[in-house]
């Protein structure tokens, strides 16, 4: 474990952007109240039972009812932005269609709170969790989710135009895509390059839509997306563990990216990828192109790539980090510090990448609550040397502009359920009660320079 530095975030300066993110699957629970309808994260765990231990997103962090206290908590924390997502499905139960007042009345509580506050919104309009009754008609792997995503976009950005200057399109579309509809281990549970390659193309193709249907409707929008990504490292020097590290960064890193700069899918590294031809239709290339205000980085580790004969498609595979026996969190992800600033300065050399937020950044140890107080000091030295690398990246001119920190409070971590704990909150998910870790007051401690 490294050690904490001294780093003060008024060294950032004041026009820095300090956050915390969350989302709605993970945190809001009231699944089916106030007519909400079901999302593929529902189906999911209650029907497919797929979540380790059962475990179900029916009723998370209650933030639906305590989104008050949370807030506040935020407030106190003296954290002065607040990134979370909309539920597709408790605005439109059916995807489409008849809105539901009752989720933008929910939602406009929320913005009055925060705006009570002082903390700014910043929304993820998709964070993985579609309709239910759309994926029944393919999901992501059907064309007309074009027309579906941005009928959702249009409803949100006429309702909420006035409190949100601050949207982000898609969550991390690789994950969702690659968990969800190659390996199917995320809902919806579906496998096969088929299914990947369709969902691809019509998120990105959504992530541009999006963009241009908050422009339209919003004035002075501030309009981004997010990308997951890590940093690449090939196992050895051979040649071939450098093709293979190669390809896995096409595929993990420049895949949602480069179309939407106009730049078309990294076709020359992973041959499979020509299939995605299949999806085009006239224009394409254009709709998939877009300008965004900045772009949200969500960078949590480093992976190591060998080269793999039997591994389908790429030809790739990664090292764990416990088979590396490298210093790890329970995600089995390495703490490597260093990743952070690779990625910020990898993805400034786009030409056409304006700004980048780090729009998520944590990680999830072994907390213990005891005597009312969680003392989670690996977490603190995480976000200590993270942070410093992103600090790193500013002072050397890259184009960083904000941070957030995953998450707010524990939550629901996908397949996993609840046994990661992410949060600055800790939560007793028996009695819902919150209690404030020391990394929450360690990151109070920190922003006290810029409050
Ligand atoms: O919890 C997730 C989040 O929903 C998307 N980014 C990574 C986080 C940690 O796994």
């Amino acid at each position: 474990m490294t050690k904490k530095n001294d780093l003060k975030s008024e060294y950032f300066g004041k026009d820095f952007v300090w956050g915390v993110s969350s989302s709605a699957s993970q945190t809001e629970g009231a699944w089916n109240e106030d007519g909400r309808g079901a999302s593929v994260w529902d189906h999911f765990a209650t029907k497919r039972k797929k979540i380790l231990y059962n475990h179900t997103p029916e009723i998370a962090c209650d933030f639906y009812h305590r989104y008050p206290e949370d807030i506040s908590i935020i407030k106190s924390l003296g954290i002065p932005n607040f990134r979370f997502s909309l539920s597709w499905s408790r605005i439109l139960p059916d995807g489409t269609g008849e809105i539901n007042k009752k989720g933008i009345d929910y939602y406009n509580r929320i913005f009055d709170e925060c705006q009570k506050r002082n903390i700014i919104p910043w929304i993820t309009l998709y964070h993985w969790d579609l309709p239910q009754t759309l994926q029944l008609k393919g999901g992501w792997k059907n064309r007309d989710i074009i027309y579906w995503f941005e009928e959702y976009v249009s409803v949100c950005s006429k309702a909420f135009k006035d409190s949100v200057r601050n949207w982000m399109i898609l969550n991390e579309p690789s994950v969702y895509t690659g968990a969800g509809y190659f390996f199917g281990i995320h809902a919806p549970g579906e496998k096969g390059s088929k299914k990947f390659l369709s969902a691809v193309h019509h998120s990105v193709l959504c992530q541009a839509i999006g963009a241009n249907t908050i422009r339209r409707e919003i004035k002075g929008a501030h309009v981004g997306t997010t990308f997951s990504c890590s940093y690449i490292t090939p196992s050895s020097n051979k040649l071939k563990d450098i093709a293979a590290a190669n390809r896995v960064d096409a595929i993990l890193n420049r895949l949602f990216i480069e179309p939407s700069l106009g730049l078309g899918y990294p076709l020359k590294d992973i041959p499979l990828l020509h299939k995605i031809e299949q999806y085009f239709h006239q224009g394409d290339e254009k709709l998939m192109k877009v300008e965004f205000d900045f772009i949200g980085l969500q960078c949590y580790t480093r992976e190591v790539v060998a080269y793999n004969y039997f591994a389908p498609y790429i030809k790739a595979k990664l090292i764990p980090a416990n088979r590396r026996k490298v210093y790890h969190t329970v995600m089995d992800w390495e703490v490597y510090p260093e990743a952070i600033y690779q990625m910020i300065k990898k993805f400034s050399s786009y030409h056409g990448v304006k700004k980048i937020i780090i729009t998520e950044n944590g990680a999830a140890f072994n907390d213990k609550l005891e005597k009312n107080k969680v003392a989670d000091v690996e977490r603190i030295h995480f976000f200590s040397n993270y942070i410093a690398q992103v600090y790193r990246a500013k002072k050397e001119g890259y184009k960083v502009h904000g941070y957030f920190i995953w998450s707010l409070t524990d939550n629901f971590e996908w397949a996993e359920g609840y046994y990661p704990r992410f949060g600055l909150v800790y939560i007793d998910f028996k009695t819902q009660k919150r209690i404030i870790k020391d990394s929450g007051y360690w990151v109070k401690n920190f922003l006290m320079d810029v409050n």
